[in-house]
């Protein structure tokens, strides 16, 4: 607890997380009987030893309407429910956040809806989550907002309680300036993330994409990682004057930095679960179900219209049509998890996959031997983890997506040095997987020659990728992820060394919009941090292990993943 917490405003927690779902899921059952079941996630791991040192809070809804229960401490973490209306699960979640930005932000793979009432509710559920995080807050404390359905967070925040240290962090794609700027309420998004000092994005472009519409919308100076937002005057940001400072033209201007940080996954737990004698005897069962054949291929998604689904057996029926695979030697399993039932464009999606799996099926299978298996069901965790160890080829052919963390897990699991992983470009994690085949999933050709190559792929090149991508993988996990986001924000809290203020003062001289530089900038400040972190770990983090939700991802209804929704 905060020594300085006696103010009557103030919360008691130094560390406060945000996002749209806590880390528990409230359970009720047929009888009426109310349990809350936790939902271990990679975000969740690697926060918790944070979170207990720091007297850690979370603020976030249970998923459940109109749930209006009392903030209450589960497993050393102290939860603090968010209440949703009926509507407001209607409006500022399925509308807004999943059939307005979601669309959006992923370039417009589908139309987004622009509704006023959605929006409203937007702003109305965004102050209620504001209000619960200044509340619980401690002085200068630490808040971090997670994800898209919070990002009016920051500003409403900053407004109550200036004193605090706001991070945010964006786990889906910033789009380019033509297609966000589409949105109606385009310059209150910008304006209601720039109320955090710390803005992550998962790629150097998605950042770079940011900083270009703070420049097209509002005008700001932005270099590099860091943009200069203007304000009224310096105690706006109560007792931090290293955030502050008067430009040359006699302005006072706070700094943000926007820049990447690429999400990981907890891959030390995939390790341990990839070598449990359990998950490695499934893995050989799931293969002897197929019927032993030769080459098994794999897709694991939320049934979303991002993943590419469509475009993956597009090729893989091309290729059975060609020929060229036969469904007596290979087989695809796709898992293709439940997720927001309830939005029109998900149905409809639901039935154009069933309809080509049923197709394909029907031209292709034989009574011995499926061409697909479709499973539309959430699986436990250890089944991932046997079906990432029975796949001979992985298939992640996102059209976009932030990151895709079924990749990182495939990889992490793959402790055999075996299977090749086909990668979209356009997922996040192809910035740090190189040596996966790298694929553009829109060519259908490049992706049938792709699945062909990692078919015919020798061993030893399996082996030299899959060892290269662990060790990225294995070096740059979910924890360190947390810590360097964390780092940034306490190094906030620090004076600015010399040459950090003659660098502002060049900022402030260089008010040019230089996009070019700014992003190459930008790309150098990453690859630094992406080096082992030679500082001390002033959040005293430990490297915990553990996995999943809600690092923005959705579990699947039905698992012991729980059942959130992004
Ligand atoms: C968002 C961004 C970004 C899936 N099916 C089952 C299951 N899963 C787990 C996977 C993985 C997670 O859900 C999905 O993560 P992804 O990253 O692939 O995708 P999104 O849900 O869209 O997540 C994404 C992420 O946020 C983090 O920032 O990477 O770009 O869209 O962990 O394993 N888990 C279990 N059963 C399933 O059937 N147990």
């Amino acid at each position: 607890m905060s020594s300085a917490s006696t103010s009557a405003r103030t919360g008691q927690y130094d560390l406060v997380v945000v996002s749209n779902r806590l880390p528990v899921d409230k359970v009720i059952a047929d009888d009426g009987t109310e349990t809350w079941r936790g939902s271990p996630g990679g975000l969740v791991t690697a926060l918790e030893p944070i979170m207990r040192a720091s007297e850690g809070a979370w603020v976030g809804w249970a998923g459940v309407a109109d749930d209006a229960s009392e903030p209450f401490e589960h497993d050393g973490i102290s939860i603090v429910p968010v209440t949703l209306s009926a509507d407001e699960v209607e409006f500022y979640y399925e509308g807004f956040s999943n059939d307005t930005l979601w669309p959006l932000y992923h370039d417009v793979i589908a139309p987004p809806t622009y509704h006023r009432d959605w929006w409203e509710s937007y702003l109305e559920v965004n102050q209620r989550f504001a209000d619960a995080a200044a509340a619980t807050a401690a002085d200068g404390a630490t808040v971090w907002v997670q994800d898209y359905q919070l990002q009016l967070v920051p500003k409403m925040l900053r407004e109550i309680r200036p004193d605090l240290v706001i991070g945010f962090f964006n786990h889906i794609p910033f789009p380019a300036y033509g297609i966000f700027s589409q949105l109606p309420w385009r310059t209150q998004i910008i304006e209601g993330l720039l109320g955090a000092d710390v803005i992550g994005f998962q790629r150097v472009a998605d950042a770079g994409n940011f900083s270009r519409a703070v420049r097209r919308l509002l005008g700001f100076s932005t270099k590099g990682t860091t943009i200069e937002v203007p304000i009224e005057d310096a105690a706006e940001v109560e007792g931090r004057p290293n955030r502050t400072r008067v430009s040359r033209r006699g302005q006072h201007v706070r700094t943000v930095t926007a820049r990447a940080f690429p999400i990981s996954i907890d891959t030390e737990s995939f390790v341990e679960l990839a070598h449990r004698p359990d998950v490695q005897a499934r893995a050989k069962e799931i293969r002897q179900e197929l019927g032993n054949p030769d080459v098994v291929l794999l897709g694991v998604d939320r049934l979303d219209y991002t993943k590419g689904i469509g475009h993956r057996l597009k090729a893989y029926g091309e290729l059975l049509e060609d020929g060229k695979i036969d469904v007596a030697h290979a087989s695809l399993i796709q898992v293709a998890s439940p997720s927001r039932e309830r939005v029109k464009t998900y149905m409809q999606l639901r039935d154009e996959i069933e309809l080509t799996v049923g197709r394909i099926n029907g031209d292709f299978s034989t009574i011995s031997h499926s061409a697909i298996s479709y499973l539309h069901q959430g699986r436990p965790r250890e089944e991932m983890a046997a079906l990432y160890l029975a796949a001979d080829i992985m298939l992640v052919t996102a059209l976009r997506d932030g990151m895709n963390l079924v990749a990182k897990e495939y990889v992490a699991s793959r402790f055999d040095n075996g299977g090749v992983l086909v990668l979209s470009e356009f997922a996040g994690a192809a910035d740090e997987l190189k040596q996966a085949l790298l694929v553009n999933p829109h060519d259908i050709q490049g992706l049938k020659e792709a699945i062909m190559k990692a078919i015919a792929m020798p061993q030893s090149e399996r082996a030299r990728r899959m060892r290269a991508l662990r060790r990225r993988v294995i070096e740059f996990d979910v924890a360190r992820w947390s810590k360097s986001f964390l780092d940034e924000l306490a190094d906030l809290t620090h004076a600015p060394s010399a040459s950090e203020a003659s660098d502002a003062a060049d900022a402030l001289s260089d008010a040019a919009d230089d996009e070019a530089k700014a992003n190459a900038s930008s790309s150098v400040r990453t690859a630094r941090t992406a080096q082992p972190d030679a500082r001390a770990n002033r959040t005293g983090t430990e490297h915990p292990s553990g996995t999943e939700h809600p690092t923005g991802t959705e579990h699947p209804t039905g698992t012991e993943a729980g059942g959130s929704q992004k």
